[in-house]
């Protein structure tokens, strides 16, 4: 157990004469902590949402009391809302998620956020996703510290730094896809197993016009490139979109008997065929794999 401990030493000398020392030792326990940090997007736009997360995870072996993860922000941001992923534990109120940092459980001084995460157990994760708005332009820093009442055998690995670039919205619409997955159940059936796929895609409109309506595509490849032997999983058009909007795509697609996507990589292609003219016309091509 932790705390201060009085340990009796007793030291026998030559002649037989034996000094008592009484020396008061304060045990502690171990518990490495160590914070991963990242941002997206990343580069952002000057205005546009950025989102820190944060990862604190305590490697053991003991428990760590009275963990805080204090992070350091940069000049110029605004905070939009703090939402730890595990609101099952030690959950921020909700005005938290809508900007009020008043509340003990994280406090806001001078640009630093505490959040008091409470005692981590040995193997746990606690995550926290911290919206900001962006102010300025250029390479923004945000460094975040994490600590307990333990002794931390590696304290190299409880602070984490991002260094993120900000510049102007390109002129023009900016079509981007951000990110794009797919997950496939299969049932058993009579005839063997049926499998449905379903995608996401995070489409964005990045620039600083509208864009008209455009077509956006997902291959399955069997390599990172696009190619004329890729499979087309679909086609959709998409309605316009304002400067910084974002839209969620989700699609669902019976799959072929023996379809496999282990190793394969999914590729995302917006403004399929170019319809639309863009500020950035070479960022229009996601590829996500090789798939699990
Ligand atoms: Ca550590
Ligand atoms: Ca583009
Ligand atoms: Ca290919
Ligand atoms: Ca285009």
């Amino acid at each position: 157990m932790p705390g201060n401990y009085t340990v009796t030493v007793g030291v026998m000398d030559d002649d037989g004469g034996v000094t008592i020392g009484e020396p008061t030792v304060l045990v502690k326990n171990t518990a490495d902590l160590i914070l991963t940090k990242t941002v997206n997007p990343d580069p952002a736009s000057v205005g546009e949402h950025m989102t820190y997360t944060m990862i604190v995870t305590n490697q053991g072996p003991d428990l760590a009391r009275n963990v805080i993860l204090m992070d350091i922000l940069p000049a110029n941001v605004e905070i939009v809302s703090a939402t730890p992923a595990d609101t099952s534990r030690n959950p921020l109120p909700p005005e938290i998620y809508n900007y009020g940092l008043t509340d003990a459980d994280a406090v806001m001084a001078d640009g630093v956020i505490n959040w008091f995460l409470g005692d981590v157990p040995a193997g746990q994760t606690y995550r926290v996703d911290l919206v900001v708005k962006t102010h300025q332009q250029g390479p923004i820093k945000n460094i975040a510290i994490v600590m307990s009442d333990e002794l931390d055998p590696n304290i190299e690995n409880n602070r984490a730094e991002v260094v993120s670039t900000v510049g102007w919205l390109p002129d023009g619409p900016d079509l981007q896809a951000q990110t794009v997955t797919l997950d496939t159940v299969c049932k058993q059936g009579k005839n063997g197993a049926k499998c449905t796929a379903s995608m996401r895609v995070l489409v964005a409109n990045r620039g600083n016009q509208t864009a008209n309506s455009f077509v956006y595509s997902v291959y399955l490849s069997n390599d990172n490139h696009l190619s004329p032997d890729d499979m087309k999983l679909f086609t959709k058009r998409v309605k316009k979109m304002a400067p910084l909007q974002v839209k969620w795509q989700q699609q669902k697609i019976q799959t072929p008997p023996g379809f496999t996507t282990t190793g394969k990589f999914l590729i995302a292609v917006v403004d399929e065929g170019n319809l639309v003219f863009e500020g950035n016309e070479t960022n229009n091509i996601l590829v996500n794999g090789p798939l699990p």
